[in-house]
């Protein structure tokens, strides 16, 4: 494993994590709050979620956030004087305030997105530091059509994710995408996207593969934005697969900016009705999870998230669903060092016609999808991409929706399977539209006895193979609620013996030989906080989606030691 790094060693970049000053404005227009008038009471952590503090428990609305950042931070100075805020998530909907000025306004949580700004056009801060303010709103509005009342989760607010303020020079890199165009070689396709205020220059281009130099010339830049595309060949180089996850450090050095990345080399390919990785076919061995906990909300600290990893691994899992939204690049990092493969998905659940046909909804889908892929496609552990889980795929009025998002996907990245989540698969419009035909189903929970587990799942499975002849079949959530610690001689719903059974018996088709799926995702990692809508929570104990195979403080329940007993048996 390649040791760890920053992304950039030459672009200077102050890391804003940390104690900011703390408003709750409460139900306000964020657009008509002055930013200079608020008066800052109290103090919050950035990554933090505030409605995951005691004090602000369940409150909707508008907070502000404070902080400052001494300009000497940011030197050396630079020709070019802009600077970047770097935001990797802010929920729902944000507005960004540098020294009292608008800079930016962002909708959706769980995407890292930036806002560039000339510093000439600030009012140069006289104390030598700039102030930034930041108003985030967790309320349910038109403001974020991305987050509605009705997912099966709670959704948390705040500055959820890292923050940055970066000096750009008059050229910087934007991003870096590494490819793996042929394993023989191995051969990888670097695409280089940057940014130049010089028309028709040309600039010092270095690519670095570990300590190979790969690339070393004058490299033609156009005025404004372009991309350098330059296939490279890196003899030698260890593939990436689930079981050994080798990892190299790319580093990308152009007119005096930089950018730095971690990359696994492997082909991912759907063939023969199976998810292959390097032409190895892979049992898909894993569980949804939510990147939520009680105590940090969606703001999962590296910590939790690689004890959950730990958990995983334990259980002979191979593979983690992001459900129902992008997971956090730390969290990836660290699928990309222990060989644990993941779908990542837009956010989205249960949406309706009325959604899927609404402009304003499918326009912010993009947008929010292509913010998804730039922050995550570098990362060797994310295998597919996921969109609209369990929505109106079986309406026609819909189709146009599922076929513009999947085009958008796959232009923008050919090298990995498209799949979505069906809940209703006898009557889906768009299966052939994806690689993998993947099902939500929850026999022995929400329909069927225990024991018709199987053979309720080889007649889905049956159906499915004639609807989609060539598609790798996936179950993509199956399981059961438990109240942890509930145990009881009758084995009724919601005791942790009744969900171990749900468990036994559809891993035990599932993962058999002869069942024609290329296996299974539980639902879920570990129980959550659902949303407050009364409704949802009658059938939903403690206000918690309980189906986790651990409780929301990650103790595991029987069900873990029964799927922890089918993946390792499966994995031999
Ligand atoms: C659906 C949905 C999950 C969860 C699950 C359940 O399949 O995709 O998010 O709500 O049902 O617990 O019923």
């Amino acid at each position: 494993m390649p040791r760890r790094f920053r992304d950039h060693v030459q672009r200077p970049v102050v890391d804003l994590c940390g104690l900011w000053d703390f408003a709750f404005l409460g139900a306000v227009d964020p657009t008509e709050v002055d930013p200079g008038a608020i008066c800052f009471d109290d103090a919050m952590p950035v990554p933090g979620c505030f409605d995951a503090t005691p004090k602000y428990a369940a409150r909707r609305g508008v907070a502000a956030y404070r902080t400052s950042i001494p300009l000497v931070l940011l030197q050396p100075a630079l020709d070019n004087e802009r600077l970047r805020l770097e935001v990797d998530g802010a929920h729902h909907h944000s507005l960004m305030y540098l020294e009292g000025r608008r800079v930016g306004m962002h909708a959706g949580g769980f995407t890292r997105f930036h806002h560039d700004i000339d510093l000439q056009d600030l009012a140069t801060a006289p104390r030598g530091e700039l102030e930034l303010v930041i108003l985030v709103d967790n309320a349910f509005s038109a403001r974020s059509p991305l987050h509605l009342e009705h997912f099966d989760w709670y959704h948390y607010g705040g500055l959820s994710r890292g923050v940055r303020l970066q000096r750009l020079g008059r050229t910087h890199i934007e991003r870096v995408r590494a490819r793996t165009l042929d394993l023989e070689g191995p051969r990888l396709e670097i695409a280089i996207d940057y940014e130049t205020c010089d028309m028709g220059s040309s600039a010092p281009l270095s690519i670095r593969w570990g300590e190979r130099v790969l690339v070393e010339e004058a490299a033609l830049l156009e005025g404004g934005r372009g991309t350098l595309i330059r296939s490279v060949e890196v003899g030698g180089a260890a593939l990436w697969s689930p079981a050994s996850p080798n990892l190299h450090l790319l580093d990308v050095q152009l007119a005096g900016d930089d950018m730095r990345q971690r990359i696994g080399v492997r082909r991912v390919e759907v063939k023969d009705k199976q998810l292959q990785i390097n032409g190895e076919p892979l049992q898909v061995r894993g569980v949804n999870r939510h990147e939520a906990h009680l105590h940090f909300g969606h703001a999962v600290p590296a910590s939790v998230q690689l004890s959950d990893l730990q958990w995983l691994k334990r259980m002979g899992a191979n593979f983690v669903r992001g459900s129902h939204y992008p997971q956090d690049s730390g969290f990836l990092d660290l699928c990309d060092e222990l060989g644990i493969c993941v779908w990542n998905e837009s956010i989205g659940w249960q949406h309706r016609p009325e959604q899927l046909t609404d402009t304003a909804f499918v326009e912010a889908q993009s947008q929010h999808i292509e913010e998804m892929m730039c922050m995550s496609e570098n990362h060797a552990s994310v295998v597919c991409w996921g969109l609209l889980n369990e929505s109106a795929s079986d309406h026609a009025s819909c189709r146009p929706t599922y076929e513009r998002l999947i085009r958008q996907i796959r232009a923008r990245d050919p090298s990995r399977p498209v799949t979505y989540a069906t809940h209703h698969p006898e009557q889906d419009l768009c299966l052939d539209l994806v690689d993998i035909v993947s099902v939500n189903t929850y026999p022995g929970w929400y329909f069927e006895t225990v024991e018709n587990i199987p053979a309720w799942l080889e007649r889905l499975l049956g159906q499915l193979r004639l609807r989609a002849p060539d598609a790798p079949l996936l179950v993509s959530e199956i399981g059961a609620g438990a109240i942890p610690g509930f145990r009881d001689a009758n084995g009724q719903h919601w005791t942790e013996d009744y969900q171990a059974r749900v468990i036994d018996g559809a891993l035990g088709h599932l993962l058999s030989p002869a069942s024609d799926c290329i296996g299974v995702l539980i639902w879920h990692f570990a129980d959550c906080r659902i949303g407050q809508n009364a409704r949802a929570a009658m059938g939903r104990p403690r206000g918690y989606n309980n189906k986790g195979l651990l409780d929301e403080f990650r103790r595991p329940k029987l069900a873990f030691a029964v799927a922890e007993r089918h993946f390792t048996a499966a994995r031999k």
